[in-house]
């Protein structure tokens, strides 16, 4: 069956009861011209544009990808492709890929080699560590690189160069869901299971638009919800989003206001006793103080700050206590929104009061968004140490030193890793002199542009870009790395439900492009790292050895993969962690039997104040919670920093459509994708565009202390006060290469965003902020180049046409493939 892909993103019904298994449904898409019997390979690999970890197999036509295909036999996805999926792959391709390595000379990037240019690398970090020592040089990362590119630049940062300052673009991202489970049970680790979708008799889906981020997953709560005894929904989200449109109760709060709608929540819940108090009293400390807390937090109280009907939150509190299989997902609408971690943990403590933990479809899905999030937390390549260790605990550090061979002074433990923010505010005043960014363009994706700008433009500060593409970052770098990527390397990703998939090389990267792993390898040689026997620090060459290095260091802790092997990943396809000896089937669900990784001696963290930051210390944690258990910890509403005023009157939130990811590099190069959502706009209320008598595809400008954006404005659902602009658009075209699409700087969502952030995760707030709107000029005719399929339709089905991808977005859906899930041979039909 064909189905038109950007029309209809989620594809046909496969309805199924609760308890019932996944039909599967094998989604294919193919190149046009290719025929399903001229592929000659199918290669294996999950899901690289968001933390699903949907699984697909790549088709190799003539040393060429072809198509993909996704893989039936997988729990994840059961076979079903989004939009991003089925075409993004068409990227690798394109002409403009780097395909040498960069060098800035008299003020130009020119073509150089692989030599010249990791000699200026590696000439600048010496100089560096004799001039200032090893904190003049910062690492930022990615969440989307595979673990063992991570795991080997954790180990050349930390042991190596002994620098602190190593961090991912994760910290824009999952920073808080890391934060949460670390503050509630002591460690990282993601509790739930993707398959609690099968289970649960309510999902909460909190500041998540799963059906344009994680599209397989939204297939999934589709399919239960067309058959006879769906699930109800919780939607908390300011937007008409497809969840809250298929919500029994949607709530759309005023950005900046979670805390307080989760503090009724929980009044509520204790208020009428539907608290489970065997498991509080079993596996929680904190009850009484987070009852006391939330005493006077009632739904009157906060309708007022969230601007809600208080019914209706009585509604929802009605629908999350009464559950009998609550899962609740949570996502950047709290994440990067104001209070992040105060906002999370109060779902993790929904779940710890009503008992919903550790069993079919009772969970909590803190969600990643990137691919490989998840990798970037585990291997430390963030501000984390690998394994989630704990940074203030010796006998961690001793661990991790025992792992390297090397003393443990060698490792910076004086301070918390340096985050960020933090990072780019050193590289600002100057005591950053060298900071390598790989995998993500923060030119375009941190808050504040004009400052980010700035700063990496600077000549003191010597920057290195590893990308595939020259992107608006790599323009301002010294040095620009040319990348191999998905498909032209081999390596493991993991996804939001610790599934770990291995993405196997389908074909060559284009020209000289390396794999991130042989670049970070190949610096790790030139600098002759040594462990204290005077062996090499880093003893592999091979993404497989880089694995089983890994497994090492993960033995014994939370996220094991002493369990796994390539081999292993090969034959069964996607594999939860923990996965041990004993386990080798890996784990479906943390916390099934009492809390394990909170205890003082193995937890990753002793927590923090939510409304400073500061670090619990060890002693005070031991007498708080001796014996390990979940922290229910209470957090009363602060009033975000920028408040709506006269000047600013607008709240202004920014995020994601369905077609496109982040900054567009991959999918702003592939024409069904592009043409879907082809440039920014600026959505607003029906009571808004009235009162100011602004109409569908009038050109406005969005303007906050920061700088401001152009675009044009369409007219939804969306909560009244509220605008939201979409982040992917930076000022370089993606198409063109070397040229601004629309005059530079000016249509980047991240000109208007602020530099502040949570003070627990220390993730951006790119959630909330206050703006004005001015009209620039009248639509003449035109509409918004917004899609009409998703939480940015208009009010008025008229008043633009409906987003269609036509031919070329053809792809084939197949039901009924491969029932039971089994070997993962790269299954399906064409
Ligand atoms: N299509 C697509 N999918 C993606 C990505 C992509 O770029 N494109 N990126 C991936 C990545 S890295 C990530 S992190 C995820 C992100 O996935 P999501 O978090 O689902 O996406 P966002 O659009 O950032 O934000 C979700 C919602 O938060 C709501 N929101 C804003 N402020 C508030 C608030 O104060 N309270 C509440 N309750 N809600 C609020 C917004 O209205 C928005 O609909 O998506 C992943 N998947
Ligand atoms: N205003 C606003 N800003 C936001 C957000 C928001 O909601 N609103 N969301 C934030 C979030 S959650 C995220 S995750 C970030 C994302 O922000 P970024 O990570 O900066 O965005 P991407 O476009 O994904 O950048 C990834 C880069 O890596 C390159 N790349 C892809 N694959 C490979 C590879 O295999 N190797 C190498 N070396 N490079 C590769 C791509 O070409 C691209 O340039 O944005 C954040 N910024
Ligand atoms: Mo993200």
């Amino acid at each position: 069956m064909q189905a038109d892909r950007i029309a209809d993103p989620w594809g046909a019904r496969t309805p199924y009861r609760r308890h019932g298994s996944w039909p599967a449904r094998v989604d294919t898409f193919l190149a046009e011209g290719v025929e399903p019997g001229a592929v000659e390979r199918w290669v294996p690999a999950a899901s690289l544009l968001h933390s699903g970890g949907d699984a697909m197999d790549i088709a190799v036509v003539d040393g060429r990808m072809a198509g993909v295909r996704g893989r039936a036999v997988d729990r994840v996805n059961r076979g079903r492709l989004g939009p991003k999926d089925l075409f993004g792959w068409q990227a690798n391709a394109s002409q403009d890929r780097l395909t040498r390595p960069l060098v800035r000379r008299d003020g130009h990037l020119v073509e150089t080699d692989w030599d010249t240019a990791m000699e200026r690398v590696v000439g600048r970090t010496r100089e560096l560590l004799d001039e200032r020592g090893p904190g003049a040089i910062g690492f930022y990362t990615s969440g989307q690189l595979f673990l063992e590119d991570y795991y080997t630049l954790a180990v050349l940062a930390r042991a190596g160069i002994g620098t602190n300052h190593l961090d991912g673009n994760t910290r824009l991202c999952t920073a808080t869901a890391a934060e949460a489970l670390k503050e509630s049970f002591g460690c990282d680790g993601q509790p739930g299971s993707f398959d609690d979708l099968d289970h649960a008799d309510v999902i909460a889906l909190f500041g998540h638009n799963m059906a344009e981020t994680q599209t397989a997953q939204w297939a999934r709560i589709l399919d239960r919800l067309a058959s006879v005894d769906p699930p109800r929904l919780l939607c908390v989200d300011p937007r008409p989003t497809q969840p809250a449109r298929h919500a029994a109760v949607h709530l759309a709060p005023r950005v900046g206001t979670n805390v307080p709608l989760l503090n009724a929540l929980l009044h509520e819940t204790i208020r009428h006793d539907r608290v489970d108090h065997d498991f509080v009293d079993a596996h929680t400390v904190g009850f009484e103080e987070l009852s006391e807390r939330v005493s006077s937090c009632t739904p009157e109280w906060a309708a007022d700050i969230c601007d809600v009907p208080a019914a209706r939150i009585s509604e929802a509190a009605e629908l999350v206590g009464t559950a009998e299989a609550l899962l609740s997902t949570v996502l950047q609408g709290v994440y990067q929104a104001h209070q992040a971690t105060a906002a999370a943990v109060q779902v993790n403590n929904l779940h710890l009061i009503r008992g919903m933990l550790g069993r079919p479809g009772a969970g909590v899905l803190q969600m990643n968004g990137q691919p490989s999030a998840e990798n970037t937390r585990e291997c430390g390549a963030d501000g984390d140490l690998p394994g989630f260790r704990n940074w203030q605990n010796d006998e961690h550090i001793a661990d991790l030193a025992r792992v390297w061979n090397v003393e443990p002074d060698r490792i910076p433990h004086f301070a918390p890793p340096t985050h960020a923010m933090q990072m780019f505010r050193y590289a600002e005043q100057g005591s950053i002199g060298m900071l390598w960014i790989s995998g993500t363009n923060p030119a375009v994706s941190l808050p504040e542009l004009a400052r980010i700008r700035a700063l990496l433009a600077q000549d003191r500060l010597f920057t290195v870009v590893q990308d595939l593409f020259l992107t608006e970052t790599a323009r301002l770098a010294d040095v620009v790395l040319p990348a191999a990527t998905w498909g032209e390397k081999t390596g493991t990703i993991t996804n939001a439900d610790r599934t770990v998939h291995l993405c196997e090389q389908a074909v060559e990267p284009p020209g000289e492009a390396r794999p991130d792993l042989e670049i970070f390898l190949d610096f790790a040689r030139r600098m002759d790292f040594r462990d204290k026997d005077g062996g090499p620090l880093i003893g592999w060459r091979e993404p497989e050895e880089a694995f089983e290095a890994w497994k090492r260091c993960s033995a014994g802790r939370p996220c094991d993969y002493t369990g796994l092997s390539y081999d292993r990943l090969r034959q069964a396809g996607g594999i939860q962690w923990p996965c041990t000896g004993a386990r080798p089937d890996g784990t479906p669900r943390l916390y099934t039997d009492g809390i394990t990784w909170a205890h003082p001696d193995d937890c990753e963290s002793y927590g923090k104040d939510l409304e400073t930051g500061a670090a619990v210390d060890p002693v005070e944690y031991r007498s708080l919670n001796p014996e390990g258990k979940a922290v229910l910890k209470a957090a009363a509403y602060i009033e975000p920093h920028e408040m709506p005023d006269e000047r600013y009157p607008f709240q202004l939130s920014t995020g994601r459509t369905l077609y496109h990811f982040h900054t567009r590099t991959k999918t702003g190069r592939v024409a069904q994708l592009d043409e879907a959502a082809p440039d920014v706009w600026v959505e607003i209320s029906t009571a808004d565009a009235e009162r100011l008598g602004l109409g569908e595809g009038d050109l406005v400008k969005v303007t906050t202390p920061r700088g401001g954006l152009e675009g044009r404005l369409r007219v939804t659902g969306i909560r009244p006060g509220l605008l939201f602009v979409p982040f992917h658009y930076g000022y370089w075209d993606t198409k063109e290469g070397d040229g601004p699409d629309r005059g530079g700087p000016g249509r980047a969502a991240n000109e208007t965003t602020i530099t502040d952030w949570d003070p627990a995760s220390k993730q951006p707030l790119f959630k909330t902020a206050a703006a004005d709107l001015t009209l620039v000029a009248r639509a003449d005719g035109r509409h918004a180049p917004a899609p009409t399929t998703t939480a940015s339709a208009p009010a008025h089905p008229d008043a633009a046409p409906v987003t269609a991808g036509g031919r070329q977005a053809y792809a084939t859906q197949n039901p009924g493939y491969g029932e039971a899930p089994g070997r993962a041979e790269p299954g399906g039909t064409s």
